[in-house]
């Protein structure tokens, strides 16, 4: 039984007002909302429990580390690894990516090739770039048609062995088009000996993930665009190729021996995760993976696509208004501008007037601007708590909007 209500008693800050009014939070794709019970968990763990992990054989690092590694496990079978030590804690898909691209400079060679894609966010671009200037290596990049879907056409004809990477996003954060990426994933394996890299930062709120059945090498995502604290994130690696590769960031926990004539690194996970880790965190991190599964992630993804399907329809009631994205392609994002108002703050601004919190600008996602030739969108995202009525007065916001600016 979905009971929005109940749903929403979870969330102390849904209650409180902006500018007078109740908030209508539609910005979930920066970043969600955090139920009580995993402030709850945090709060405890600082409380009641703080104390560094791995480190110490006290009670308290003991029980700290034993609340971690449950919280990987927990991660572990959200996304369906193998091995719960596949599972590395990092600060977010920005880390992620970037861990990805350094620990991979030693396989790549002038002349290869990366392949990402015209979606991507700016941090599934700029790594590969800094990695291309790193070892000569060429990036090129699939692009869209005008309604934000990508030309796979062009996917196998660049395909090839000197391709060595291909790293794109299950969902656009600009657009919210979800992307083929069985498909892209089955053209790699047959045609190249790529490593595949998954941006799910917006796919983990709202699809269950099965990284073995996708065959990826890398999966990244961030907790904070799933009800989880800031500073939270995950990367997956396929085991073997974790072992192989070499390490990201040097520092504590992740030696197995230091000496002055050289250091032996520690096992999978602790290899890549140097230093003291986000522990409250990566707990908090568990706790909303338990909140996800309590509700049924099926479930939130069906009252999501349903607020998206009003949402849209609603919207385009309205005259002159451009959404981007074919909507059939599209999951919990829709972004658009008022035919004629060439600044898409100048919408936000008035919409947070009325209690609205939407984004605005380019998203961190210049190219697809560019490739519409505008500056920027009005996006509206949605989690599990939004509500048809909260829609209802976007729209509203919206027709004040045109009327105040058109
Ligand atoms: N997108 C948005 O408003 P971090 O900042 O590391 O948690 O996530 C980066 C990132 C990577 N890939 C995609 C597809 C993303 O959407 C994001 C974050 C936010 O759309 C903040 S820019």
């Amino acid at each position: 039984m979905f009971d929005i209500q109940e749903i929403r008693s979870q969330f102390t800050i849904l209650n409180r007002e902006v500018n007078g009014k109740p908030l209508v939070y539609l910005d979930n794709a920066a970043t969600s909302q955090k139920p009580n019970s995993v402030l709850e968990v945090w709060n405890q763990y600082y409380t009641d429990l703080n104390a560094n992990v791995h480190r110490g054989i006290h009670t308290l690092s003991q029980l700290a580390t034993e609340e971690m590694e449950l919280s990987r496990r927990k991660i572990q079978k959200f996304i369906n690894a193998k091995h719960d030590f596949e599972v590395i804690f990092t600060k977010g898909t920005t880390e992620g990516l970037n861990l990805i691209a350094y620990i991979l400079t030693q396989k790549l060679k002038k002349d290869d090739e990366i392949i990402i894609s015209y979606l991507e966010h700016h941090s599934n671009i700029v790594p590969w770039q800094l990695l291309c200037e790193r070892t000569g290596a060429k990036l090129r990049v699939i692009p869209i048609d005008e309604n934000g879907i990508l030309q796979l056409d062009y996917l196998d004809q660049f395909l090839s062995e000197k391709t060595k990477v291909v790293s794109v996003n299950q969902v656009s954060n600009a657009l919210g088009i979800v992307n083929p990426i069985e498909e892209i994933i089955a053209k790699t394996r047959k045609n190249s000996n790529a490593y595949v890299v998954i941006d799910g930062a917006q796919s983990a709120p709202h699809f269950t993930i099965d990284v073995q059945k996708l065959n990826c090498d890398f999966f990244v995502f961030s907790g904070h665009k799933m009800y989880a604290p800031m500073g939270t994130g995950i990367l997956y690696g396929k085991q073997e190729i974790l072992e192989e590769l070499p390490p990201f960031h040097g520092g504590g926990e992740m030696i197995a021996t230091c000496s002055f004539d050289g250091t032996t690194y520690a096992g999978l996970p602790f290899k890549y995760e140097a230093g003291t880790p986000n522990v409250g965190g990566n707990i908090a991190l568990g706790a909303a993976v338990d909140f996800m599964e309590k509700i049924g992630r099926q479930n939130i993804q069906n009252h999501e696509n349903a607020l998206l399907e009003y949402a849209q329809r609603k919207l385009l009631e309205l005259e002159n208004i451009k959404i981007y994205g074919e909507k059939a392609k599209r999951t919990g994002v829709v972004s658009f501008n008022l035919v004629g108002v060439g600044i898409s703050s100048d919408v936000g601004m008035i919409l947070d007037k009325m209690g609205i919190a939407v984004r605005t600008g380019h998203h961190c996602t210049q190219p697809i601007m560019n490739f519409f030739n505008i500056a920027g969108t009005v996006r509206a995202s949605f989690a599990v708590y939004n509500t048809f009525e909260e829609i209802d007065k976007l729209v509203e916001g919206v027709k004040k909007a045109q009327k105040m600016l058109g």
